[in-house]
Parts: C-alpha cells; structure tokens; sequence
C-alpha cells in the first residue's frame, strides 16, 4: 500500500475539513453539454403531464428532521414526510395525538438529524413495508408506514450519543442498529473528560422489528471501545448473520479529532457477529443494566402514546467471544458497505489514498486462522493482508460511501474530489468518473445497497451546491444530481434541489407501493375518544376550565361553527373529525392567534388542538386546505368572554328536523332548537 506524503495529506485533511475543495474532475470533462447531450438527457428525465415516476426515492432531509419523498428520473418533489421535526403543515408534533411521538427521556424535542433512510428487506431486497431513518442528535430510530407515508413509530436509543452509524437494516428486517457516533460514559455519570479513556465507552444497539407489525424493541446492546462508530451496513446472503461498523478514532482522542483522530494510518471497521451475540444474550451473558427510554408508537385509533424503557440488556465483547473482531481500515474511514453478493465488504477511507475492500470469506478464514496482529481492548484485531481482497487504486480524493449496480460494478462517492468514480468490483480497476457539483456526500442508486440492485440511475447528494441554482442569499439550495448509469460510461442528467441537507437516500420502484396507499381512514372504526361520526354528536364540554369542542368537518362546513362561553384561560381542546370519505379530501383547521399550528385531518381522521385564548373577543376559525368552491364559507367564530362571565355554553347543532327525523324520540336530549344551551359551570 502506498505511503500518502505528509504533506500531501495534510492539505487533504484541512481541504476536507473546511469543506471547500472544489476540484477539478479527473476526466476533465467540462459541465458544459452540447445541445444534442442536453436534449437527450432531457427525454431522459421528462416525465409528460400526468405520467408517473418509475421510482420513489426517499431522501433524509438531514437537519431538516424530515423525509423528502422524490420522483424519479424527474426529480420532483412528492412529499415531505414529518419525522423528528415539528410539522407546522399537517400539525405534525403540534396536535394532541402526535406530540407523544416526540417525546424522550430529554422530555420533549421537536427536532433532530436525520441521515440515513432505510428501506425494510425481505431476502436483502426492499419490500417497501416501511422506512427507517436514524435521528442522529438525540439518539432515536423512527419507522414510517409506508401504506400512509407516515411516520409510526420512534424509539429513543439509551446509552447513545449521536445515533449515526444508523439505522442500517439485516437482510430479513430482523433487526435495525444503532451505534453511536460520540462516546460518551455508560451509564452517563459526572466525569472529566479528561477521563475519556477509562470512563467513556461506545454502544452498537441492536433493535429488533416484528416481521408482521414492524414494532421495534431494543433487543440488546454492545459495550465497545470508546471509538467514534460512523456508519454501517450488515452483511447478506453469505455474511448474513454479520454487521460491519466502521470505527474512526481508534486514537481514542477527545479533543482537536481533526488532529487527534487522524493519527493512525488505519482505524478499524468492527465486524460484529449477531448471530452469536443473540445466543450469548440467550445464554444469559448479558447484564441488565437498568435504563431510561422512550418508545413512541402510534396506536390503531390514531394517537400516539410513549412507554417507557426501563432497562437494557449489556453484552461486552469479553462475555461473548467470537462476536466481534476488528478489520484494520485505512484511513478515519467513513461508509461501510456490502456488495450484492455479500462477499465484498467497501470501505470510504476519508484519508486514505486507496478505497481498501475486505473480503467476507478470507475474514472467516483469517478468524479461523487466527491470523491475529493482537487485540484492541479486548477485540481480536485481524490481518489486514488477510481480510483484504483487493484495493482500488487512485480512486481520486476522499471516498466516503459506495453503492453497486447489481452489474457488477461499484460507485463510490469522492468528497474531495468531487466525483462518483465507477469501478469494477472483479478486478478493482476504475472504469469511469463524472464530476459532481459539488462535494458529494452519500450517493443513491435504486436498490443500491440490497442483494438486487434495479440500478439504472445513481443520484449524488452533495454538501454544496456555490453557483449552481439562482442564489437565495447566504444559504443557497441543497442539491442532489442524477445521472445515467445504464451505460459504460456515466451520464449527469439533472439537478434537482432538495429540502434539508440530503445525507443518505434509497429508492425502489414506484409499483412495489403505489397500489398499496391508504386513501382515508375508515370513519366507521374511528376509535379516537373524541370523534364525533356525524354531525349530531358533536357538542361541547366544560368541566372546570377545561373546554372540550367536539367538532366535525365536511364540505363546506364546521359544525359547530359558533360557539359561546368560552372564558380567557380556559384550555379548550378542538377535536376535529373530517367526515369525508374521499382520497384527497383534507380540512384545515386554524383559529385566531393559536400559539400551535394548523391541523390538517385526512379523511376520516380526528385531530385535536390545544388552545388557551388569552383575550376577550370574537375569534374566527376557518378551513386552511382549499377543499371545494365554498371552500371560503368554511368559517367560524368563537365568543370568548371575560373569565367568570355569565355566558353560557352555546354552540349550534345540526338543523332540528334531521335529528327528529332520524332518531325519534332523541330530540329533546339532542336540542329542543338549533342551538344547544349547557349553561355555565
Ligand atoms: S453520512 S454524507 Cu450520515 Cu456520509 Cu451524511
Ligand atoms: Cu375544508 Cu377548505
């Protein structure tokens, strides 16, 4: 392997810390295309009016803590899924029955990172039952249900800091993992960090999910060194059963990393064997340490509740040997990722020259050999002549994720470079580059990571865009790339901005799921306390100063929609059911000065507002989703009266001769008029 120049590497180091490196491609082929490249790269992405994408890619939108939901080729944006991120739009995190998705043992946190997209697998290829995405800041896992595009579930991750390496799923959906990014103490404790070495450790956290429901529990957790575990990517077909964390600072530093952790010429990629660490958890090896965590789930009547984790299950590598072994990896390396046979197991060395690839089957070997250089901690640390099979040589600068075609070829994405760099994944020579602009992060092909890549295109998700959209003042767009992959040689087709920074992405073919989408939730098994089904049980409520309005929403109306004897500093709860029973026919709700956000209900759905007026007067309420031609009638007004006012309850209730009509004998409980009198407290 060759030796980097001191200084040569020095500027590589500082050039990719500060972001900036912009370099010329390898090729020196200029972004510049001609007409006739420009036209047909243009057939390539058109998508005529009306026409679908032949892929869904979901984007992470990275601290946006949001998923953004893409057509492809076209790049058109479809849907930004609410994760980790409060939702003004949908009153996502804002309405009663979302907020406890929120919830952590920080109490509540509206926001998070979110970087690794991670579509459910049946036999290593994406079934497109659920989506998965790692919260990175405050260490959670979420699944979206992918019937709904919505998210259903998160689970806090104890024992973490900065849930990168995240959530990385096995062939099978088994299990998702998390490791954490920051080491940290374990169980957290006052300490100097200039203890780091004795008193901080790391944590690989296996999370089991049901193969019928998808509902995650953390199974088990690894005490490791106190390395940074950066990504991940869990073995297939032959290395099933096995999950690859790359390990950058093994220097164990705690200040200066840009320094401090760029010591070694090789850091490691821990491969971790669950099988084994399943076994030794059942044979009782693992102690139960106790722990605090949320678990959020949204039930089958719509509203999400939190449990609480109590304690976790501790494995270390000591109490079960075999489980993991070290692969010394040159340099601070960033992705780890498997190939579709499940042989080749890629490394992105951000500083290393080479993109060095293990082989799985000489790892088993070099194990059974023990063809050992020593132990890190504990961790049998293996030959890296006897892992490795091979090395892409002058790949260009700054390799950090790969994915393959199903073709036989890889790509890996060079930061610093700024290029994909197409190799041959038999002989380890490069075929081909195409510039990217600029920066490349992760990159995208459709199935890219599974054991049968759909291949065809590759999308580049790169860290800065500089000249390539109008400008928008100091923050300019974030942008993905998408280029042709088809061919021998790469093609770039198209920009596309996206929402948030884009971190990792996945894609599948748009008929996996597009005839599985939920249209409206079935009014008739609304099990939401306070739906009202139909207009003639909606009502209001005092006890004490809390209000309850049970509300119902139909074009092109509210009912109620007046409503008196509300007092300032009442907690009234607006409890929304839309009644319609058609795709795509949402309500709004928002009412005057509410310090929340707008609900928006799908048909069929209830939802609910917290609000506190604050001051006397008439308050309007209307409808915000443009839903029909009345849609502009869709209002209301709310009397709220002076606290301990004589105003008596009074909302009106749906037209006297229905409600004879229908239930003899029920009007004079329903409401001798058209308004319903419930007097003061
Ligand atoms: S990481 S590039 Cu989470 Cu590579 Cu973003
Ligand atoms: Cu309902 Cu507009």
């Amino acid at each position: 392997m060759s030796v980097i120049p001191l200084l040569y590497r020095r500027t590589a180091t500082l050039a990719l810390l500060a972001g900036a490196a912009v370099t010329a491609n390898g090729c020196g082929r200029a972004s510049g295309a001609t007409l006739g490249d420009a036209r047909e790269a243009a057939t390539r992405v058109y998508v005529a009016p009306g026409k679908y994408d032949e892929f869904y890619a979901f984007m992470s939108g990275g601290f946006d803590g949001q998923i953004g939901v893409y057509g492809l080729p076209s790049g058109r944006l479809l849907k930004h899924v609410p994760v980790f991120s409060q939702n003004a739009e949908n009153g996502w995190g804002y309405s009663e029955q979302t907020k406890p998705m929120l919830q952590t043992s920080y109490g509540f946190v509206p926001w998070d990172d979110a970087h690794h997209p991670e579509l459910s697998q049946t036999a290593g290829v994406p079934d497109g039952r659920w989506l998965f995405i790692n919260g990175n800041n405050t260490p959670r896992i979420a699944r979206l249900d992918l019937t709904r595009f919505e998210t259903e579930e998160i689970i806090e991750i104890p024992n973490s800091a900065g849930n990168h390496s995240s959530p990385f799923m096995t062939e099978n959906s088994e299990y998702v993992v998390a490791g954490t990014r920051f080491s940290v103490p374990a169980p957290q404790k006052d300490v100097s960090i200039d203890d780091y070495k004795s008193a901080f450790s790391g944590t690989i956290s296996y999370i089991k999910v049901d193969s019928a429901t998808g509902h995650m529990t953390l199974a088990f957790q690894l005490r490791m060194p106190a390395f940074d575990y950066d990504l991940s990517h869990s073995g297939k077909g032959p290395s099933h059963g096995w999950s690859f964390f790359t390990s950058y600072n093994s220097e164990e530093g705690n200040s200066k990393l840009e320094v401090n952790a760029s010591q070694r010429d090789k850091d490691y990629i821990a491969a971790i064997n669950w099988k084994q660490a399943e076994q030794c958890v059942a044979q009782g090896k693992a102690t139960t340490e106790p722990a605090r965590y949320a678990h959020n789930l949204m039930g089958e009547d719509g509203i999400a509740r939190t449990e609480w984790g109590t304690s976790v299950k501790v494995l270390t590598p000591e109490a079960c040997p075999g489980m993991a072994y070290y692969l010394p990896t040159p340099k601070s390396p960033h992705g780890v990722d498997v190939d579709p046979s499940g042989e080749l197991i890629v490394a992105g060395g951000k500083l290393a020259t080479v993109i060095p690839v293990h082989s799985f089957s000489k790892m088993l070997k070099a194990i059974a050999d023990r063809a050992f250089t020593g132990e890190d901690h504990g961790i049998p640390v293996l030959k890296y002549e006897a892992t490795v099979a091979g090395e892409v040589q002058n790949p260009g600068l700054g390799p950090l994720h790969t994915e393959f075609d199903g073709q036989g070829h890889a790509y890996t994405s060079m930061f610093l470079s700024s290029e994909i760099v197409k190799w041959d994944l038999k002989t380890f020579k490069v075929l081909d580059r195409a510039p990217t602009y600029y920066s490349v992060g992760h990159l995208m092909i459709p199935g890219g990571d599974s054991r049968k890549p759909w291949g065809k295109y590759a999308v580049a998700l790169n860290k800065i865009t500089k000249d390539r959209y109008l400008p928008t003042g100091p923050e300019l767009a974030q942008s993905a790339q998408l280029y042709d992959i088809s061919g021998d040689r790469m093609k770039l087709l198209s920009d596309f901005p996206t929402i948030g920074e884009p971190h990792y992405a996945q894609a599948l073919p748009a008929s996996i799921i597009k005839d599985r989408q939920l249209k409206m939730y079935n009014l008739a098994t609304n099990a939401d306390p306070w739906a009202a089904k139909n207009e003639k049980s909606t009502r209001v409520e005092r006890k004490g100063n809390v209000v309850h309005v049970v509300m119902t929403s139909v074009r092109s109306h509210f009912m109620p929609d007046n409503i008196e004897g509300i007092q300032v500093g009442d907690s009234v709860y607006f409890h929304l059911t839309n009644l319609e029973q058609d795709w795509d026919v949402p309500h709004g709700f928002a009412v005057l000065g509410n310090t929340n956000a707008e609900l928006l209900l799908m048909p069929g759905q209830t939802r609910t507002l917290a609000w506190v007026p604050s001051r006397v007067g008439i308050y309007p309420f209307y409808c915000t989703d443009f839903c029909s031609a009345l849609h502009q009638e869709m209002q209301g007004y709310i009397r709220v009266s002076p606290k301990g006012a004589k105003v008596a309850l009074k909302w009106n209730s749906p037209s006297y001769h229905e409600v004879e009509n229908e239930h003899e004998g029920e009007h004079e409980v329903a409401g001798a008029a058209t308004t319903g009198e419930h007097g003061t407290r």
